[in-house]
């Protein structure tokens, strides 16, 4: 997909896939899942090489969710983009569907398990640093939630892939200033974020991550530097695109009721209506 505009739809849909997803399961991380569902669909929509029919092409760009938990987007961005059925979605979280409730590896266009916080960049930079070892052309991207920095594991892997210098490996961060049980700030501060990544050799880049154009541009910025690990920090709001979801920390779990899916699925409506 080439336009904005295009990508802005798509984002819209992928939200109505996954509400629908979670209040089918009874069960879900409904908030963070919104907040990211623009950088996903950036990604693998517009950025990302990849082909659903061979998902093991060697020289395809690796994504990792390392907040695992935000996994109805991710999984509807698969189904969608045709690594596997979208009948699939309804069996999400059910008795022997492997549509489990975090990111599992059996499932086409995953790459790693993850859900336990603090593996995903971990995990990027053994890759990044094995595609450079192996002159794999590929890009490696993490996609991390900001309570998830509490974890000390990201700070390791923040040091090695400056020390190996892996401007193969793209990370982003879902600023949401939400984590499970409420702000960031209060529950372990993050700022200055920004000067947090430079200080450990990373080049940085601030987005609107719920702004579809805004996210464009820091990815080309990102691919085009060369000789530092990227990261961007991407703004966003969790629960974006339901009124009543946003900034809501409760939402961070909770499963839409039969009402509340409607009103949520007719506001996706108008937003789709007022982009078509
Ligand atoms: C190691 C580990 N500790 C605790 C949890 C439980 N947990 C799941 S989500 C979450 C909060 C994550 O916050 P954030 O990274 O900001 O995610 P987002 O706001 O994007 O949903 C926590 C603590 C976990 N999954 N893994
Ligand atoms: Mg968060």
């Amino acid at each position: 997909m080439n336009t904005i505009k295009e990508l802005e739809i798509k984002a819209v849909e992928i939200r109505k896939i996954m509400l629908q997803m979670i209040h089918d399961a009874g069960a879900g991380h409904t908030g963070g899942s919104l907040s990211s569902v623009d950088i996903l669909v950036s990604l693998f929509y517009n950025k990302m090489k990849h082909d659903a029919n061979n998902p093991n092409w060697d020289e395809r760009d690796r994504f990792l969710l390392s907040k695992g938990h935000s996994v109805e987007g991710y999984y509807s961005v698969l189904a969608d983009s045709g690594y596997f059925p979208k009948e699939d979605l309804s069996t999400f979280s059910k008795f022997k569907s492997e549509l489990i409730g975090h990111p599992n590896k059996n499932v086409p266009g995953v790459e790693m398990n993850t859900g336990s916080l603090g593996h995903g960049l971990p995990i990027g930079v053994g890759m990044a640093l094995g595609a450079k070892k192996l002159g794999n052309p590929c890009t490696i991207y993490v996609l991390m939630g900001d309570g998830e920095l509490a974890e000390g594991s990201i700070w390791e892997a923040a040091m090695a892939a400056s020390n190996y210098k892996l401007d193969n490996l793209i990370a982003i961060i879902d600023r949401n200033g939400l984590q499970i049980s409420g702000c960031t700030e209060d529950v372990m501060s993050l700022e200055n974020l920004k000067e947090k990544w430079a200080a450990f050799g990373w080049d940085t880049v601030e987005v609107d991550g719920n702004n579809m154009q805004s996210l464009i541009e820091g990815l080309d910025i990102a691919k085009k530097r060369k000789g530092k690990p990227q990261m961007i920090i991407a703004k966003t709001i969790k629960g974006k695109g339901v009124s009543f979801m946003e900034n809501v920390p409760t939402w961070h779990h909770g499963v839409p009721s039969k009402e509340e899916l409607e009103q949520a699925l007719k506001e996706l409506d108008n937003s789709l209506k007022e982009l078509m």
